[in-house]
């Protein structure tokens, strides 16, 4: 299966292809790991370099996901809503663990360390008005007022304090 997959991947030269692919948060030494998801399972590669290393069964694909290391572990953590359900899969290995839940969908957030506690958090834009779930298991707790949305932003630590937009210095991916 892994041979499999990492054939497909060196063979595949398709535009489509990136669809499956996902940048993952840097590590302390600023670099830049990939993620992929087949439909049938995850696979990671560290720096890009390494081969595919299989993650975890799972069928849910990039688009459908989100990323931070919500434990502080310093593993990256995956995201996805099912219905209202806030699921996270623990360094991308665990089975899915419902941490959290809203109304609101998961298009509209972004995850980073808002709070500042070297985990991250959910950052949600709702249209009229940001919020933060602390550590995605906190409420939803208002953060300024503001038009923008999630597409309409960019994110970044830009003062010399703890808390960073999506806080790649302190994430080590799986
Ligand atoms: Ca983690």
């Amino acid at each position: 299966m892994l041979s499999d997959t990492n054939e497909m991947v060196s063979r595949s030269r398709r535009a489509d292809f990136i669809a499956y692919i996902a940048l993952i948060a840097t590590s302390a030494r600023n670099y830049t790991h990939l993620f992929l998801s087949t439909g049938e399972a995850w696979y990671y590669s560290s720096r890009g370099k390494t081969e595919w290393r299989f993650l975890s069964a799972k069928k849910e694909t990039v688009d459908n996901l989100l990323f931070g290391d919500f434990d502080g572990d310093g593993r990256t953590d995956v995201f996805t809503q099912i219905g209202d359900n806030w699921m996270v899969s623990w360094g991308g290995i665990s089975p899915w663990e419902n941490i959290n839940h809203s109304q609101w969908r998961m298009k509209d957030f972004y995850i980073g360390d808002f709070v500042g506690d070297r985990r991250a958090d959910v950052f949600f834009a709702r249209g009229d008005q940001w919020f933060v779930s602390d550590g995605g298991r906190g409420p939803f707790v208002p953060y300024a007022i503001s038009s923008f949305k999630v597409p309409d932003l960019a994110f970044g630590h830009f003062d010399s304090d703890q808390k960073y937009g999506n806080d790649e210095k302190l994430v080590e991916p799986f």
